[in-house]
C-alpha cells in the first residue's frame, strides 16, 4: 500500500501538492457528527412519531434504544474515522433518568452525562431545540404560531437550549454552535406571506436577546425550501435567515438539501464568507423530494468540500445531518462521515492557486484541462495514507468490524 502512496505523492509534487501536509490538514478537520442518526431521529423523550416535514424511511433492525445504545454506536462510529470530532444533539437526546421534562423545562444537568461522554472522548458538542415530534407542534407551526401561548412555549424551549448550550460550551472549552430550525410552512399558498415571518422574526430577537459569551455558545439559523406536508411554503426561508444572520450577530446555515436541486450551496459559500465571518453547514444528500440520504461521495459534495479547503476550513462550521432506517445505522454514519473527509481530502490535492491563476489570466482551456485532468488522480491512495496514520480501516475493511457490530451488538436488540 504504501508503495502506491509514494507513487501518489510524487504524482502529486509534480502539480506542486504535498500529500503529506494534506494528510496532517485533513486531521485538523473536525465534523460534527449528528447523533440522531442512530435512532432515525427518535430521541428519548417520547415514543411518538416523526413530525415536522421530515421523515425517516425504513426499519433496518438494531436501532439505538436509548442513550447507552447510542453511545455505543457513536463510539463504534468514532473507531472507524479518523481525525478529531464534535457531536451533535438534539434536545430531545436529553438525560431523562429522573423523568421526562418539559422542552421548555430542560436544564444544563439534562445533558452533564453528554459531557463527560464529550470530554472522555475529547469531544466537542453542538446543540439543536427541537421544535417537531410534539403535540405543540402538531399543526407544523412553532415560533410562528398565530397562537402567543404556543409561540411562548416554543420561544422559552429555545431559550433553554441556549443556555444548556453555553454550559456545555464552557465545561468543553469549545464554543458549542446553538442551530434553530423551525418546521413552520404552510401546505398550500398563504394567503398572508408578512405575519409568520414577522411572528418568527420578533421570536428570534427574544431568544437571542439573552447574550452569552461567544467562547461557549454561537447560533445560526436554519432555512429550509420546502417539507413534507409544506410544499407551498416556508417561513424560514433563505431570504429571510440570510438577512435575519446578517444584522442579528448569528450564522446562517446552508442546508444542501434544502434549496432547489440545480442551487448550489457549494456557490453560496464563498458569497456568504465576504459577509460574514462564518458559515455553517449541513451537509446531506437530497434524493427528489428527500432532503436527507447518506452523504455520498459526489461532484456536488466535492464542489463544497473544494470551498471549504479555499476559503479555510476555520471559517465553515461543518455538520452533517442525514437520517436513513434502512440500512445498518452505523455504517450510514460511517459512510457519510469518510465521504465528506475523502472530499475534502480531494480539494486539498487540487491545485487551486494554479486554477484560480488560469482563470483570472483567462486561459479558460488550460483550467477546464488541468481541472478534468485532477479529477482521476490518486486521491484514494493519499486516503488509505490517512486511515493508516489515523488507526482506522481503509478501504472497505471497516465495513467487516460493522458487521461484527451488527452480529454480536446490534442482533440483541430486539
Ligand atoms: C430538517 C433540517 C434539520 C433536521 C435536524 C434533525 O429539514 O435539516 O436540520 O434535519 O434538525
Ligand atoms: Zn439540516
Amino acid at each position: 500500500m504504501s508503495l502506491i502512496y509514494d507513487e501518489a505523492k510524487k504524482l502529486y509534487a509534480g502539480i506542486g501538492i504535498d500529500t503529506d501536509e494534506a494528510v496532517k490538514k485533513l486531521s485538523e478537520i473536525s465534523l460534527s457528527i449528528h447523533c440522531w442518526q442512530g435512532d432515525d431521529v427518535g430521541g428519548f423523550e417520547s415514543t411518538g412519531e416523526l413530525t415536522g416535514g421530515i421523515q425517516a424511511t425504513g426499519n433496518y433492525p438494531g436501532k439505538a434504544r436509548n442513550m447507552e445504545e447510542l453511545m455505543a454506536d457513536i463510539d463504534k462510529t468514532l473507531s472507524l474515522v479518523g481525525g478529531h470530532h464534535r457531536i451533535n444533539l438534539h434536545a430531545i437526546y436529553a438525560d431523562y433518568s429522573d423523568g421526562v421534562v418539559s422542552r421548555d423545562k430542560l436544564e444544563p444537568k439534562h445533558f452533564d452525562k453528554w459531557i463527560e461522554f464529550a470530554k472522555e472522548r475529547g469531544l466537542g458538542i453542538d446543540i439543536n431545540p427541537t421544535l417537531f415530534s410534539h403535540p405543540l407542534a402538531a399543526d407544523g407551526l412553532t415560533l410562528s404560531h398565530p397562537d402567543e401561548k404556543v409561540r411562548r412555549f416554543w420561544i422559552d424551549h429555545c431559550k433553554a437550549i441556549r443556555k444548556i448550550g453555553a454550559y456545555i460550551g464552557e465545561k468543553l472549552g469549545t464554543p458549542c454552535l446553538n442551530n434553530i430550525w423551525i418546521p413552520d410552512g404552510y401546505k398550500e399558498t398563504p394567503a398572508d406571506r408578512t405575519s409568520p415571518r414577522a411572528r418568527l422574526k420578533a421570536a428570534l430577537d427574544e431568544i437571542l436577546s439573552v447574550k452569552y459569551d461567544r467562547r461557549y455558545l454561537v447560533d445560526s439559523v436554519e432555512s429550509k425550501v420546502f417539507g413534507i406536508g409544506v410544499e407551498s411554503y416556508t417561513v424560514g426561508s433563505h431570504e429571510f435567515y440570510m438577512n435575519y444572520a446578517a444584522l442579528n450577530n448569528c450564522y446562517c446555515l446552508l442546508d444542501n438539501g434544502h434549496f432547489h436541486p440545480t442551487e448550489s450551496v457549494a456557490d453560496k459559500i464563498p458569497s456568504m464568507l465576504l459577509f460574514s465571518d462564518k458559515v455553517a453547514l449541513h451537509v446531506t444528500r437530497g434524493v427528489r423530494w428527500d432532503s436527507d440520504h447518506v452523504v455520498g461521495y459526489t461532484d456536488e459534495l466535492k464542489e463544497i468540500a473544494k470551498e471549504i479547503v479555499i476559503a479555510g476550513p476555520e471559517k465553515v462550521i461543518i455538520g452533517l445531518d442525514y437520517f436513513d432506517a434502512s440500512i445498518n445505522r452505523i455504517a450510514a454514519w460511517v459512510m457519510g462521515i469518510r465521504n465528506m473527509q475523502k472530499a475534502l481530502l480531494g480539494a486539498m490535492l487540487t491545485p487551486h492557486e494554479k486554477l484560480a491563476k488560469c482563470q483570472n489570466d483567462g486561459n479558460f482551456t488550460e483550467m477546464f484541462v488541468l481541472s478534468e485532468e485532477v479529477k482521476s488522480c490518486p486521491v484514494g491512495a493519499v486516503w488509505d495514507k490517512f486511515c493508516e496514520i489515523n488507526n482506522v480501516p481503509a478501504g472497505v475493511d471497516w465495513y467487516n468490524e460493522v458487521k461484527e457490530y451488527e452480529n454480536t451488538v446490534l442482533a440483541e436488540r430486539k
